[in-house]
Formats: structure tokens, C-alpha cells, sequence
């Protein structure tokens, strides 16, 4: 008896034992595994270095570069390029603004706004200044706009990146969605931009194939156009998911802001879903006042707020041309049949004297000729 109960007695303590054992390697795993998350996201973020740059050097946030020879130049259009841009792509920007300056700016000289969420190097910044022929000034982008909102669950971010992965171009990369974000809702907030009316988007690496014979920016204002682009096509379904349902949500909630003539039937399907066309928007000459409209602003806090910038992968591209589908109609938006060259696609003006006499580009190799273009429905509109 005596045995028995003292072997059962052992038997209970031991499965305490045993109880408490696997309680504390739950613990240690489940402290593990929270020191692992803390790590990974407590991790300071790159922009946490530029912060620490910037209090050493203030003139990082806007630097401005005049040429004297600019010094009595009233320009006819208050207009910039623009020109999102990282240090380590000096090479290929070198080539576009030499580029742009032998096609079109060494006549004009307009000036330049590089922008870049870390401060511009002082190599870049002098390489800019002897290639362009306008003044150039260099601005850093403030942090709030080059991160995930607060709003965003990042752990839900995180994991629809990883899902996208490689099935899409930048389908992982967190870095091209804040981009995305900031090309869609901020670059023209930036206080260098706050002297400016129209702007010419470049990117590095893109090509001008043919001269420009004259001003595009005057163009636009002689002619009331908002919107200019060169190239449309359609975007990867897998990123845009619920941009169309969040943009007729947007619709619902602000019907005012929807401009009677709108052209949302160019990015209409036939069963009434988003047939994926937008402008693209590596190149756009534009109006900043249609970007600084409460009405484009509406739609991008809506968008922000949706969090599909992160969760998805919304481009730029097609929140520009969803709002330009919204907002304007025909006639305020302009196909600039200009040569224009930005990896694979490009635009090669089609009039053979002009394209003998002024281009580089081969006529039929031009993005309008392609199935996937959308320019010749918007044409047909
Ligand atoms: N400063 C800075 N600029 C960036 C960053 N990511 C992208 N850009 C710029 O944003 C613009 C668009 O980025 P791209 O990488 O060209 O994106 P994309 O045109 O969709 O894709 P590809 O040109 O095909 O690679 C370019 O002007 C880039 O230089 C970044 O992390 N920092
Ligand atoms: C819409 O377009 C039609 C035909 O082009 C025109 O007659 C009408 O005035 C336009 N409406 C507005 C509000 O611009
Ligand atoms: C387009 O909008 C502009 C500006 O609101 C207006 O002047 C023009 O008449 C409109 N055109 C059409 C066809 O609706
Ligand atoms: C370009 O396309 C046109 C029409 O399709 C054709 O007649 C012409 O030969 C092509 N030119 C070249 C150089 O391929
Ligand atoms: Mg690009």
C-alpha cells in the first residue's frame, strides 16, 4: 500500500515536472520568437540614418544651385522637371539630362528639381549642375512621406509582399511601394515645387529620341491641357486588386468631384470592372494644380487610407490616370507624340519626314502599335 502510494506520489510529480518543463520551452520560444519580431522591426529604417545627416547638415533639405547666366531669365511657363532619383543612378541620369537638354532644354533652359529620400551626395549634385542647363535644386522627402502610414498593419504588409514575391515586377519590395505612395500623393507638396505650375516628370535611364521642336509646357497652357502623356498600357491585375472598387467607393462618397464629361470609360471594361489602362506615368508633363486640387487629394487620402499602397501594390501610374479618368474630360488631356524611350516601351512619332528629319527611333517600333497600349482608345474617345 505503502509503496504503491509513494510510486504514484513519484508518477504525479513527475508529470508536474514534465508539465512545468514544457510550460517554460513554450516560454522560451514564445520569448525567442518576440525577440526575433522586436529585432526585425524595431530595426531602425534607413531613413532613421538620413534624420541623423540632416542635424548635421540642415542645407540638405533644399539646396539650390543658380547659374548666373539664368539670373534675367523670365521663362514663359512657371515649370520644372522633376526627377525622383537615387544617388547610385547618376550615370544613367547624366544621360537622360544630356539627352534632354540636346533634344530640347539647351533652348529653353527650365529648371530642375531632383528629389530623394536620402540627402543628394555632393558628386551628384555637380554632375547635375554641369549637365543641365537650368538652375537645379535638390530636396530631401520628408519621412512621414516615405513610409508605411501608422494605419497600416505591418505585419499584414509584410506578408503580401512576401506573397506577390517575384510574380510581379518589385512584387516583394517595400522600397518601390513608398515610392509608389510618394509619386502618387507628395511629390508635388514638396516646397520646391511651391514656385511652379506645371511639371515634366523624368526618370533616370530614359531616352529623348527626337528633338522637341517646341515648348511643351507653353503647349500645355496655350492649349488649357491638365495631363500629357506619351505612353499608356496595362498594368498587372495582381497589383490593383480592390483599386477599382476603392475608387467607385471614393466615387460614392464624393459624387461631386466627378466632372460630368469624365473619361472612366476608357478604363471601363465591358463588364464594367477596370480594363487596367493608365498613362505611364515615367513621363507626364502636367498641371500641379490638378495634383493640388482637393478633389486629387480627396482621392489620395481615400487611397492611403485603404492602404492598398502596402497591402497591394499600387503604382502611381494608375492612381494618375484613374484621377485623370475622374476629373477631366477629352480635351483637357494630351497625347505628346514625342520620342521617348524608357525601358522595354517606347514612343516614336509615325510622320516619316519628321522622324527621318528629327528622331533616332524606329517608327513601328512604337508603343501605339501594340495591343497593350491604350492611346488609341483614348484617341477614339
Ligand atoms: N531616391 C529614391 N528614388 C527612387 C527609389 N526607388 C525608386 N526611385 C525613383 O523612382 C522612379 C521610379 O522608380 P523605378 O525603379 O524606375 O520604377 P519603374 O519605372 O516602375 O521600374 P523600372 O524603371 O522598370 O525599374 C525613378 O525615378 C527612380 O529613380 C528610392 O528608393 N529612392
Ligand atoms: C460635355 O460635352 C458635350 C459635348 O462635347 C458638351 O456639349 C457639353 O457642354 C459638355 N458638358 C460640360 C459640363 O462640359
Ligand atoms: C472640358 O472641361 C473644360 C474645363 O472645365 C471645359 O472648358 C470644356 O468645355 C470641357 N469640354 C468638354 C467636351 O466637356
Ligand atoms: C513598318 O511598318 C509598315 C507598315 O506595317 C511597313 O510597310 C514598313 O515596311 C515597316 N518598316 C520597316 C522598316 O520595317
Ligand atoms: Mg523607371
Amino acid at each position: 500500500m505503502q509503496k504503491l502510494s509513494a510510486t504514484t506520489a513519484r508518477g504525479v510529480s513527475a508529470s508536474k515536472d514534465k508539465k512545468q518543463w514544457r510550460l517554460l520551452i513554450c516560454l522560451v520560444i514564445l520569448l525567442a520568437g518576440m525577440v526575433a519580431f522586436a529585432l526585425n522591426f524595431a530595426k531602425p529604417l534607413p531613413i532613421e540614418k538620413t534624420r541623423h545627416a540632416l542635424a548635421s547638415s540642415p542645407n540638405q533639405i533644399r539646396d539650390s544651385r543658380l547659374k548666373p547666366a539664368n539670373s534675367n531669365r523670365v521663362l514663359p511657363v512657371r515649370a520644372a522637371f522633376v526627377i525622383l532619383v537615387r544617388n547610385s543612378e547618376l550615370h544613367e541620369l547624366r544621360a537622360t539630362v544630356r539627352q534632354l537638354e540636346d533634344q530640347f532644354n539647351s533652348r529653353y533652359h527650365y529648371p530642375y528639381v531632383f528629389l530623394n529620400n536620402e540627402p543628394f551626395t555632393e558628386e551628384f549634385k555637380q554632375a547635375m549642375e554641369w549637365a543641365a542647363s537650368g538652375d537645379c535644386h535638390f530636396g530631401l522627402v520628408p519621412y512621414h512621406q516615405w513610409s508605411m502610414p501608422p494605419w497600416i498593419d505591418r505585419v499584414r504588409a509584410k506578408w503580401a509582399m512576401t506573397m506577390m514575391g517575384d510574380r510581379v515586377p518589385y512584387g516583394d519590395s517595400e522600397s518601390y511601394r513608398r515610392m509608389c505612395r510618394f509619386e502618387s500623393g507628395f511629390f508635388f507638396r514638396h516646397p520646391l515645387l511651391d514656385d511652379f505650375d506645371y511639371y515634366w516628370r523624368v526618370e533616370p535611364g530614359v531616352e529623348f529620341t527626337c528633338t522637341i521642336p517646341y515648348d511643351p509646357f507653353q503647349y500645355m497652357v496655350d492649349n488649357k491641357k491638365v495631363y500629357g502623356f506619351t505612353i499608356s498600357l496595362r498594368e498587372f491585375p495582381a497589383t490593383v486588386r480592390t483599386l477599382w472598387q476603392t475608387t467607385n467607393a471614393f466615387m460614392a462618397a464624393y459624387p461631386d468631384y466627378i466632372t460630368p464629361n469624365n473619361t472612366l470609360q476608357w478604363a471601363t471594361a465591358a463588364d464594367g470592372t477596370y480594363n487596367m489602362c493608365h498613362f505611364w506615368s515615367n513621363f507626364e508633363i502636367a498641371s500641379l494644380g490638378f495634383f493640388r486640387s482637393p478633389a486629387y487629394t480627396a482621392y489620395f487620402d481615400f487611397l492611403d487610407r485603404a492602404g492598398g499602397f502596402f497591402l497591394e501594390r499600387w503604382g502611381d501610374a494608375p492612381v494618375h490616370s484613374l484621377a485623370v479618368a475622374m476629373f477631366l474630360n477629352k480635351t483637357q488631356v494630351h497625347y505628346f507624340d514625342i520620342g521617348y524611350f524608357h525601358n522595354p516601351f517606347q514612343n516614336c512619332p509615325n510622320d516619316p519626314e519628321f522622324n527621318e528629319n528629327y528622331c533616332f527611333c524606329h517608327a513601328n517600333r512604337s508603343m501605339i502599335h501594340n495591343l497593350d497600349s491604350c492611346t488609341k482608345a483614348w484617341l477614339n474617345l
